[in-house]
């Protein structure tokens, strides 16, 4: 029996948790006791591990292994019965989701800073799942804070690092530790939702295919699925091996992050379908020969079509998207006669509406959708769930879309995102609006006027909790739209995000570029917030 040792520390500041986690710089969270305290608050907030199973896995971005090994001794030195560790230390975010699901366990700790760079400058984070296999709502999250403040000590023990590179069963202490595969029960899951032999039938009949995991986690994941059990070519999966510092890329599934992948599906030998996923695997980007399919068109496809895969044939129970997500899935919604939920920003909150089966699909702006099947957003999900409608309709990306709009409208859309800008600048343009929002109502700017203006502020339908402050929204008269929102998610500075919408309902005019058919309401958010003015900046780092 190895002897426990509680190493004295202090509280350290910065480590609350955002969005999705905490996410720092690598060379902060590997400071001596950075990790350690983190890990010891979540211990802590959970409260006695004894008889308790939790899974841990990570998206394999630098010093991943490193950190699991140190939460293995920590959790063995804190009492907790049993672990579960994806082979070589990986597991995608929704793939953990499955595991702790399956395995029933309590909850898991996924390594990741999601779709942000890694390496021994960039990012890296930690983020606890809980029983349902979703993210640590805000109650827990606050409660692993509260812990990181009063902290003391943490406990760890002298043992070897295990060998995580095969499948096998250890002890770390008192501890039993599972090394398992990552792919196999995702795998499983995945053959019950999707019609394979339609997708196979579909690729063996020359449809061609291109997925760019982006030297991230779903690389296995995709050659596993995709290459090995439906038949594409080996070629049709790039970037497949997942590194430390993913290539020296974002592994971010966007138009800019992605671009090698845009350039392929604009060229002469594009592919019949492009898509990429992030870092941990619960993003996706959609693309088919030419055309690029927004986020938020996804999720409004995925909803109108989603009866034509085996796991959704009996119909959605409703769905559900953030607030800065674009409305077309709503308008599918109307159509279908469900329900469509409106939701802060953060895949934390649709776990209520997921667990009360008031919603089956649901999605965000920022890249990701995913469905009741685990409680995470799932990249390799909605390329198979897109794969499995193209096979049913046997018409090409382009065609769905078009014809989707011809039924719903077009939602334009776009997200300009300031990045790294002062934080007090930022906070102080989202606080002068918030200030001026009663008088914005009548205002006109840059020929648009002003409906309504808002603060988001959510109800949960479930448990009643109420969350204030997510998100500045200003309606048009015209129904235009646009969100101002500081992310949750950034590691420097802060990021301001702008999301832009304009609705179009004549088909006549769904051709236009999205940037041009936005320029209105790009002017009048410009002039509405003073965006200039407060970052500095005369234009967006990023347009997605
Ligand atoms: C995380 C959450 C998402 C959320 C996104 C927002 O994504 O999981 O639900 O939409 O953050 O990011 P921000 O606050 O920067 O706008 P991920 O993929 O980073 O885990």
């Amino acid at each position: 029996m190895q002897t426990v040792t509680l190493v004295p520390t202090k509280p350290i500041a910065g480590q609350k948790p955002g969005t999705s986690g905490l996410r720092k710089k690598t060379k902060v969270f590997s400071e001596p006791g950075f990790l350690e305290n983190f890990t010891q608050a979540t211990f802590n907030a959970i409260g006695d591990l004894n008889g308790k199973t939790l899974v841990l896995g990570g998206d394999g971005r630098f010093f991943n292994d490193t950190a699991a090994q140190t939460i293995i001794r920590m959790a063995a030195a804190n009492g907790l019965s049993r672990m579960v560790v994806g082979q070589n230390a990986l597991l995608s975010t929704p793939a953990a989701s499955n595991l702790i699901r399956n395995l029933k366990a309590d909850g898991g700790i996924i390594l990741s800073a999601s779709h942000n760079p890694g390496g021994p400058d960039e990012d890296f984070g930690m983020k606890y799942n809980v029983a349902n296999g979703g993210p640590a709502p805000e109650a827990v999250t606050e409660r692993i804070y509260a812990q990181t403040q009063i902290i003391e000590t943490y406990r760890t023990m002298d043992t070897p690092d295990i060998d995580l590179s095969g499948i096998g069963d250890f002890e770390v202490g008192d501890m039993a530790v599972s090394v398992v595969d990552p792919i196999a029960e995702y795998l499983a899951l995945m053959r019950t939702l999707f019609d394979f032999d339609a997708i196979r039938t579909m690729l063996s009949d020359g449809f061609s295919l291109c997925f760019d995991a982006m030297h991230a986690v779903t690389g296995p994941y995709a050659k596993a699925i995709l290459v090995d059990e439906l038949g594409a070519p080996a070629h049709s999966v790039r970037n497949a091996i997942p590194l430390p510092d993913f290539g020296g890329g974002h592994p971010d599934p966007n138009p800019v992050w992605a671009k090698e992948l845009m350039n392929l599906m604009s060229g002469a030998s594009a592919p019949d379908f492009g898509a990429a996923s992030d870092g941990d695997g619960d993003r996706n980007m959609i693309l088919g020969r030419g055309i690029y399919v927004t986020p938020s068109d996804s999720l409004a496809v995925l909803a109108a079509n989603a009866h034509l895969a085996p796991g959704y044939a009996g119909g959605l129970a409703g769905v559900a998207r953030s607030m800065p997500t674009s409305r077309a899935v709503d308008a599918v919604a109307a159509n279908l006669g469900i329900e469509a939920y409106e939701t802060p920003t953060g895949w934390k909150f649709f776990g209520n509406l997921l667990d009360a089966g008031k919603a089956t699909l649901c999605g965000e702006e920022s890249a990701g959708t995913g469905s009741d099947h685990v409680r995470e957003k799932d990249g390799v999900w909605a390329v198979l769930l897109w794969l499995n409608i193209l096979a049913v309709r046997k018409l090409s990306v382009a065609d769905i879309l078009r014809d989707h709009w011809r039924q719903f409208g077009r939602h334009y859309y776009s997200r300009h995102d300031y990045e790294g800008v002062d934080t007090d600048r930022a906070n102080a343009m989202i606080t002068a609006l918030r200030d001026r929002l009663p008088a914005l109502a009548g205002q006109a700017a840059a020929g648009m006027v002003v409906s309504v203006a808002d603060d988001f502020c959510y109800t949960d339908p479930i448990d009643g909790s109420v969350s204030n402050n997510q998100g500045v929204r200003i309606l048009f008269a015209n129904g235009s739209r646009v969100v101002f929102r500081l992310s949750g998610t950034g590691t420097v500075g802060a990021t301001l995000r702008v999301y832009l919408e304009h609705f179009e309902p004549d088909p006549e005019n769904h051709d236009q570029d999205p940037q041009s058919a936005l320029a209105p309401i790009i002017a009048a958010a410009d002039e509405l917030a003073g965006i200039a003015e407060y970052t500095g900046r005369s234009a967006p780092d990023v347009r997605t």
